[in-house]
């Protein structure tokens, strides 16, 4: 048995977590049980690195440093939650997974791909989402959003062309596999963003009662 793994992408203050408690109702009022998890993050010792990740420290946290972090809780994430719970046939939502590696490691701190690539293949073999939802927002609604929610972390605290990258990097990633990514327009109101992903939801619920 093989589920569905599910991806939820973009910059900060996207409307990923909002969108993705959205959809983990939709897919419950008609019967599915996803299993929702994050990144970095979803296991104890996994969480212990994104608090290692996010916070701010008086030593500057160097780049490879912090990929090799992103990677090692992948690979306690993965074995752990992601892969056990794809193998029981369910439907695994993530708040974010690899995609932010290639946005933020690679787009925002110029990290050449290839070493992204060479870890992802590595940590993931040949896994990967079935769907990612890409909720794209200019930098500064996100950043906007972030700032009114509270403290900024680590990566909130980054240069405006440190976001730009972010968010030309994914966007190109979807624009060059239009057949795994859906794009959706984070800046509109919350009832458009939630219209926008229905055939998203259809999409998933198809798959899950074939
Ligand atoms: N990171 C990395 O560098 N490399 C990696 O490989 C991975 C991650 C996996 C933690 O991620 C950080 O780790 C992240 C990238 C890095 N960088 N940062 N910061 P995170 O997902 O935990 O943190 P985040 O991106 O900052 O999440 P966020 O700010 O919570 O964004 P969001 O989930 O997309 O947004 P939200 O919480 O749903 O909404 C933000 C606010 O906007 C909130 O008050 C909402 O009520 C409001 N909102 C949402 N939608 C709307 C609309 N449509 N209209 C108006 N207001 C809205």
């Amino acid at each position: 048995m093989s589920g569905l793994f599910i991806t939820f992408e973009g910059p900060e203050g996207a409307g990923k977590s909002t969108n993705l408690r959205y959809l983990a109702d939709c897919l419950r009022a008609a019967g599915c049980d996803p299993l929702l998890t994050r990144e970095p993050g979803g296991t104890p010792i996994a969480e212990q690195i994104r608090t290692l990740l996010l916070a701010n420290h008086s030593e500057q946290m160097n780049s490879d440093a912090e990929l090799l972090l992103m990677f090692a809780a992948r690979a306690q994430h993965l074995n752990q939650v992601i892969r056990p719970a794809l193998a029981q046939g369910r439907v695994v939502i993530s708040d974010r997974f690899t995609d932010a590696t290639y946005a933020y490691q690679g787009g925002g701190r110029g990290i050449d791909m290839q070493r992204i690539a060479a870890l992802e293949t590595w940590v993931q073999g040949d896994l990967r989402p079935d769907l990612t939802l890409l909720f794209d927002v200019p930098v500064e609604v996100g950043l906007a959003r972030a700032k009114a929610r509270s403290a900024l972390d680590r990566f909130e605290q980054e240069e405006r062309a440190f976001f730009d990258a972010v968010r030309t990097t994914y966007l190109a990633r979807a624009a060059d596999a239009p057949g795994r990514y859906r794009v959706i327009d984070g800046s509109a109101s919350i009832e458009g963003v939630q219209a926008e992903l229905q055939p998203a939801i259809n999409w998933i619920l198809e798959r899950w009662h074939a």
